[in-house]
C-alpha cells in the first residue's frame, strides 16, 4: 500500500473517532491531549481488513521470521485473527487469566518449546502490555524478538522494549499522525504543537534499567532525542562520528541524501559521472574490482572531483574476512582502498574482529565504515537475529562504525546514518534477485537516511536529469518525514 494509502487510513481513523483530541486518562493514569481507541475498529470492517493488510505489509517488508502469532488481548486479537486466517498462519490466544477449571492454561493453541511468536498489538505508550504478554508467552517457552503495532505513541515503548531484546516495528507514529492531520486540516498548528510538546515532555522509558544502574549515556540520548533530528542537527550531537558528521553536512547543504552507485568498468566513464553528477550526490559508490584499468591517478582524480563538488567516496567492498586479512585487503594490494575511499562497509559475519582489523587502518585517517545489517536481495540472510548481532557489534565499536546499510531504520541512535539500497522510481526486481523500492518509500516510512541508486540512473538516457529526479524526490520524502518545523 503506498504512502497516500496510509495517509488515508490515518484520515479514516481520524473519521471515525479512533483518534481523540481532548483529556484523557491513560491506562498508566497519565493525561493526555490525543487518545488513541482502536477498539472501535471492530464496527468497521473496510477499515479493520486496511489496518491488518498494512500490519502484514510491515511484517513482509522487515521479513519477519516467526512460527506462530499472538494478539495482545483484546483489541488487537481481531487483527491477529484477520492475518492469521488470510496468509495461513497459526496463531495463538493469551488469556488474561487463567481460568480455574479445565486445563488452566494461560495460553490457547498449539506450539513447541521454542518458538518464535510474533506479536501484534494496537497502541503502544510504555510497551508494557506488549511485554507482559511476551513475559507470560516466554513463561511458556515460546521467543519473543518482534512485535508489530499498528500505532507507537512514540513515548518511550521503542527503547524499552529494545532493552528487554523485543524489536518494535510501528506502522503509524504520532508524530506522523500528526502531520497527516495537520497537512489536511483536521488539526490546527497549535493542536499538533500542544500534542507534540506532551509527547515529547511525557516519556515513559525512564533510563534506569530495573536493577537501578543507569543506561548508558547513547541509549538515554536516543530517548532524551524523541522528535526526529534534522540531518544537519545530527551532525551536531557530541558522540557523533567526525565523518558521519561531514556526510550529513554535506547532505544538507546540497540538499541531497542521493548516493550514486557508479557501476561502470572504465575509469574514464566513472570519472566523467562523477564530474556531471557530482553535484547532484553526497555520496559516490564505487566496486573498484569491477574497472578494467584502475590506476592510482584514477583514485587521485575521483578524490579531487569529490572535493570539488563536494562529496564523499563509498568502496563498497564488502569486508569479510579476519580482522588480519581485512586490514591487508583495505591498505595494500592493487587498490589501496584506504588512501582514497571515505567509507568502507563490511560484513558482521566474521565478528567483532572485521571491524578491528579495519579500524586499525582506517581510524588514523579519518576514514568510517557501515555495517551491513540487511541486504537488498531477495533470500538475504542478513536478518532478525542477525541484524541485531550486527547493530550490538556497531554500537560496540562506534568510534569508527558510522552506519548501516540495511533496507530499513534499524537503530534509534541519530548518530548512526542509515544507507538503503535496491531503490529506483518504481518498485520491483531485476532477474538476479535485486529487489527495489521507491526512494519515497525508503526516505519516508523506512527510516533510512540515504538513498543508493546504480541503475535507476545509469540506465536512463539523460542521467543527469534522473540524478535530479532521484534527488528531489529523496530530499521531498526526507523533509516529509520531518515534518513542520518551527524555525
Ligand atoms: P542497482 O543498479 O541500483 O541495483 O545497484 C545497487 C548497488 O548497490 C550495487 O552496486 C550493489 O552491489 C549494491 N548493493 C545492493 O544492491 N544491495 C545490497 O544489499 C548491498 C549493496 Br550491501
Amino acid at each position: 500500500m503506498s504512502t497516500s494509502n496510509k495517509d488515508r487510513v490515518i484520515l479514516k481513523l481520524h473519521d471515525v473517532d479512533a483518534v481523540k483530541f481532548g483529556e484523557y486518562k491513560l491506562k498508566s493514569g497519565m493525561m493526555t491531549p490525543i487518545y488513541i481507541d482502536l477498539r472501535v475498529l471492530v464496527s468497521y470492517p473496510d477499515l479493520m481488513n486496511q489496518v491488518s493488510s498494512l500490519l502484514y505489509e510491515r511484517v513482509e517488508s522487515e521479513e519477519l521470521q516467526f512460527d506462530t502469532v499472538c494478539g495482545v488481548p483484546y483489541t488487537a486479537l481481531p487483527l491477529a485473527t484477520i492475518i492469521c486466517s488470510q496468509h495461513g498462519l497459526p496463531m495463538l490466544i493469551r488469556r488474561k487469566e487463567a481460568k480455574d477449571y479445565g486445563t488452566k492454561r494461560l495460553v490457547e493453541g498449539k506450539f513447541r518449546e521454542g518458538d518464535t511468536c510474533l506479536i501484534i498489538e494496537d497502541t503502544v505508550t510504555s510497551g508494557s502490555s506488549i511485554l507482559e504478554t511476551a513475559e507470560v508467552l516466554s513463561q511458556q517457552g515460546l521467543k519473543v524478538t518482534d512485535a508489530v503495532v499498528v500505532m507507537d505513541r512514540e513515548q518511550g515503548a521503542v527503547e524499552m522494549l529494545a532493552s528487554k531484546g523485543i524489536r518494535l516495528h510501528p506502522i503509524f507514529s504520532l508524530f506522523n499522525l500528526l502531520n497527516v492531520l495537520l497537512a489536511s486540516e483536521r488539526i490546527d498548528k497549535q493542536m499538533a504543537q500542544n500534542v507534540r510538546t506532551f509527547i515529547l515532555a511525557n516519556n515513559t522509558f525512564s533510563g534506569k534499567e530495573e536493577n537501578g544502574n543507569s543506561v548508558p549515556a547513547t541509549k538515554k540520548l536516543c530517548v532524551e532525542q524523541k522528535a526526529e533530528l534534522s540531518y544537519a542537527e545530527r551532525a551536531k550531537l557530541p558522540n557523533i562520528h567526525p565523518l558521519a558528521a561531514q556526510l550529513l553536512n554535506i547532505m544538507e547543504k546540497k540538499q541531497s541524501n542521493l548516493c550514486l552507485s557508479a557501476d561502470v568498468t572504465s575509469s574514464e566513464e566513472l570519472l566523467q559521472l562523477a564530474d556531471s553528477l557530482g553535484p547532484s550526490i553526497c555520496l559516490l559508490k564505487t566496486h573498484v574490482d569491477i574497472l578494467e584499468d584502475f590506476t592510482e591517478a584514477f583514485s587521485q582524480k575521483l578524490q579531487a572531483l569529490a572535493e570539488q563538488h563536494r562529496f564523499l567516496i563509498f568502496e563498497d567492498r564488502k569486508f569479510a574476512d579476519i580482522g588480519n586479512t581485512v586490514k591487508h585487503q583495505y591498505e595494500g594490494g592493487l587498490f589501496r582502498i584506504s588512501s582514497w575511499s571515505h567509507i568502507v562497509n563490511a560484513h558482521a559475519v566474521p565478528g567483532p574482529g572485521v571491524v578491528q582489523g579495519l579500524s586499525a587502518v582506517g581510524k588514523p585517517l579519518g576514514r568510517g565504515c557501515l555495517l551491513i545489517a540487511q541486504m537488498s536481495s531477495k533470500g538475504s540472510l542478513a536478518t532478525g537475529e542477525y541484524t541485531k548481532a550486527t547493530l550490538q557489534m556497531a554500537e560496540q565499536q562506534s568510534d569508527f562504525v558510522m552506519g548501516f546499510i540495511c533496507g530499513s531504520k534499524v537503530s534509534s541512535r541519530p548518530e548512526f546514518i542509515h544507507m538503503t539500497p535496491g531503490v529506483q522510481m518504481q518498485a520491483g526486481g531485476d532477474v538476479l534477485g535485486q529487489q527495489y523500492t521507491t526512494p519515497e518509500d525508503v526516505l519516508r516510512n523506512r527510516g533510512s537516511d540515504v538513498i543508493i541508486v546504480g541503475r535507476g540512473i545509469l540506465a536512463a538516457p539523460d542521467k543527469l536529469s534522473a540524478a535530479e529526479s532521484y534527488r528531489t524526490s529523496g530530499w521531498e520524502a526526507y523533509t516529509k518525514r520531518l515534518g513542520p518545523r518551527d524555525q
